[in-house]
């Protein structure tokens, strides 16, 4: 067996049962691996879909996502995915080729040379490493799966050398046990629980590191009477319709306002990314009780007066029940009316255009079931749906946020949908984000996925165009010329229409979801049936 097909076999071992990637030369023995392990590859047209890719199969079926690229070109284009997962704490292993070891920082001009590629990745993973030897491949995939399991999950990226990839391996490797999840310091739970039952005004904030806690944060809320805000990660986690929940409304000023005044905020799995709320840093004056895998989070910019450093679920689980030996405070109905005062303001200061974009939000909501996977590009229409669509489970709503790389949301579809392909999954992106990644329609089209992609077409990069508005710069490579966009995608293999009115973008979207292959559905704002 040689080292590529080892690799591969291991990864099966450890349930890899899909890897995104594009072949070479120098991968060449990983590819016999792909094929003896019974790995299916999905080809895509750019190592950035391949990363992408990997990020949305992470996100729709909680398992880490891997892709397979060259060194040089194929790590440097897989680069702006690896890093969007890093932002977005997704577990991902990058496995890459690199030219011959010996050749290694000596300038001898070795196809797809990158001086010390494990450097060019480490600012956007958990670690990066150079294979010089076969033999330490199964320490470093293990140590990858602790990272995933046992941590905050990030990507990982392995390079092996293509002089590496073909040397003898004897024997099958074995997956190791990755180590549990730390668990909450009791004493912690204890301050926690007496604070919160003490605070008059409460207010509970998740992010994604909350996934997989709503039964104990019902339980929480409901016994403290604290509103609940979420981030776009940790939209759903409590869902829309509980009486307690703000949704994801932190772009909105109400809730700002209601943050900013809360007198202890129990902050959980998020380091309240600016891509939420697109402030420097949001206004909290109250106690913070933070819950968080990562200690480096408990002393950051929100630093914790109570700091659990502690997997999300066992914590609540802890929390939930030392309040529950407590008295109520009683403050449940109180909190209510708070939570119905705050969106009540939040909907009266929503503008003309997110009027526009919530019409939108509530036709595509109509046509999804309850556990679609929305994906959403950096795109106006986007940053109104945080707030404006509901959702009621978690792990169903993606935005590319805090990294906010152009060009996420249908390379993510594709990977949830293949991930977990009896979901329904649909992307939303701009005229322009759409143009970063377009070519995996192809791939999508080649994998027959029913794969609605929403095209929200205003003629322009207009967050940017805005921005150059309000500060009198006259607009400059901010109104892109965009191609037919429904010829576009029929000619890469897809279905394609446009919404000429919600009840035809609603059937559209229904026939998408049921297709032999994806649809393109352009939206175009200015569209006479969208007007209010
Ligand atoms: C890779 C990358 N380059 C540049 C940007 C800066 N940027 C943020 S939003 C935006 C405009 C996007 O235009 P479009 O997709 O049409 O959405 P719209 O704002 O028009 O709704 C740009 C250029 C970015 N987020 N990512
Ligand atoms: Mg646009």
């Amino acid at each position: 067996m040689t080292c590529g097909e080892a690799v591969m076999r291991l990864l099966a071992a450890y349930e890899v049962d899909t890897v995104f990637g594009m072949a070479g030369t120098m991968t060449l023995e990983l590819y016999r691996g792909i094929a003896r392990a019974g790995i299916r590859h999905v080809q895509c047209r750019n190592e950035q879909g391949a990363s992408l890719m990997a990020d949305g199969y992470a996100r729709a079926t909680g398992k880490p996502g891997v892709c397979t690229v060259i060194g040089g070109p194929g790590i440097t284009n897989a680069s702006t995915g690896i890093a969007q997962a890093y932002s977005d704490s997704q577990p991902m292993l990058v496995i890459s080729g690199a030219s011959p070891a010996l050749t290694h920082g000596k300038g001898w001009g070795q196809i797809h040379e990158l001086n010390d590629a494990a450097a060019v990745t480490a600012g956007f993973t958990a670690f990066s490493a150079m294979i010089r030897y076969p033999e330490e491949v199964p320490e470093l995939i293990a140590r990858a799966y602790a990272v995933f399991r046992g941590s905050r999950p990030r990507p990982v990226h392995l390079s092996v050398p293509r002089d590496v990839l073909p040397l003898p391996v004897a024997g099958e490797w074995q997956a190791r046990r990755p180590p549990s999840l730390p668990m909450p310091d009791p004493a912690a739970i204890a301050e926690a629980a007496q604070r919160l039952t003490q605070a008059k005004r409460p207010l509970i904030f998740v992010g994604g590191g909350a996934v997989g806690t709503r039964t104990p944060l019902a339980d929480i809320a409901e016994r403290i009477g604290a509103p609940v805000l979420a981030t776009n990660a940790g939209k759903g986690i409590l869902p829309h319709s509980h009486p307690l929940s703000l949704g994801c409304s932190i772009l909105q000023k109400a809730s700002q306002q209601a943050l900013a005044d809360a007198d202890v905020v129990l902050l959980i799995g998020s380091e309240v990314a600016a891509g939420d709320h697109f402030l420097m840093k949001l206004e909290i004056s109250g106690d913070i009780i933070r819950i968080d895998i990562d200690p480096t989070e408990l002393t950051s910019l929100y630093a914790a007066a109570v700091p659990i450093q502690a997997d999300a679920r066992a914590a609540l689980h802890a929390l939930s029940s030392a309040l529950a030996s407590r008295k109520p405070n009683s403050l449940r109905s109180q909190g209510e009316s708070r939570v119905r005062d705050i969106l009540a303001r939040n909907a009266a200061e929503m503008t003309d255009l997110e009027k526009l974009h919530a019409r939108v939000w509530k036709t595509l909501r109509a046509a999804l079931p309850v556990d679609a996977i929305v994906m959403g590009d950096a795109t106006q229409i986007v940053y109104t749906g945080s707030f404006a669509m509901p959702m009621e489970m978690e792990r169903c709503w993606y935005y590319s946020g805090n990294y906010c790389a152009l060009g996420f949301a249908l390379p993510m579809a594709i990977g949830a949908k293949i991930g977990a392909p009896q979901r329904p999954v649909i992307a939303v992106a701009g005229d322009g984000g759409v143009m970063f990644t377009v070519n995996e329609l192809a791939t999508a089209a080649e994998e027959r996925l029913a794969l609605p992609v929403i095209v929200w077409n205003n003629d322009a990069l207009k967050a940017i165009a805005d921005g150059m508005d309000e500060r009198q710069i006259p607009r400059i490579g901010v109104e892109p010329r965009s191609p037919d966009f429904v010829q576009l995608a029929q000619s890469l293999g897809c279905h394609a229409s446009r919404a000429t009115s919600a009840a035809h973008l609603s059937q559209s979207v229904r026939d998408a979801l049921a297709a032999d292959r994806p649809t393109l559905i352009e939206v175009r704002e200015d569209s006479p049936w969208l007007a209010a």
